[in-house]
């Protein structure tokens, strides 16, 4: 018999998504979706905690503005639960670049055209298992 097996991923809504107000409008798709908030929390994250969550971009050369712009504001962190939700959630996010996310996902709808860094791009979602695993331990301690 198949059994689906529930699958939990790290969400993070950006600083630029708690400024401009589009938390629910964000969780309100991934639930919409049939997805299940888990652990939820409001909290302005530092280096150290950056350092380690984005650990294979640190020393790149969007790293440094990158970090800053996570740590300029408060940022919502949820753990979602669903079938196959860590591919879900990245089709429902969109493309990495706002210019580039389809109509429909949350970056194409609702990242901003006049804000030109791909970094403000909303949320953050783990991309693998592994990096979902690892992430809920970092910021779900
Ligand atoms: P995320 O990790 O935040 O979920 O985004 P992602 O997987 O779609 O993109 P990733 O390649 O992991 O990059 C992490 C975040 O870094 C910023 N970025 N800026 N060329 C650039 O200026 C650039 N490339 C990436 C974005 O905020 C991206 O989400
Ligand atoms: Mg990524």
């Amino acid at each position: 018999m198949l059994v689906s097996q529930p699958q939990q991923t790290l969400v993070l809504v950006k600083p630029d998504g708690v400024a401009r107000n589009l938390v629910g409008e964000i969780l309100a798709r991934i639930e919409a979706k049939g997805y299940r908030i888990v652990a939820l929390e409001l909290r302005t994250a530092d280096a150290e905690l950056l350092e380690q969550h984005y650990a294979e971009h640190v020393g790149k050369p969007f790293y440094a503005p990158l970090a800053e712009f996570m740590a300029s504001g408060p940022l919502v962190a949820a753990v979602i639960e669903g079938h196959r939700v860590i591919e879900g959630i990245r089709t429902l996010i969109g493309a990495t670049d706002p210019t580039l996310a389809l109509p429909g996902s949350v970056r194409g709808d609702l990242a901003s055209a006049t804000d030109a860094p791909v970094h403000r791009n909303l949320v953050h979602a783990s991309d693998s298992p592994e990096a979902a695993a690892r992430e809920i331990a970092l910021w779900f301690a």
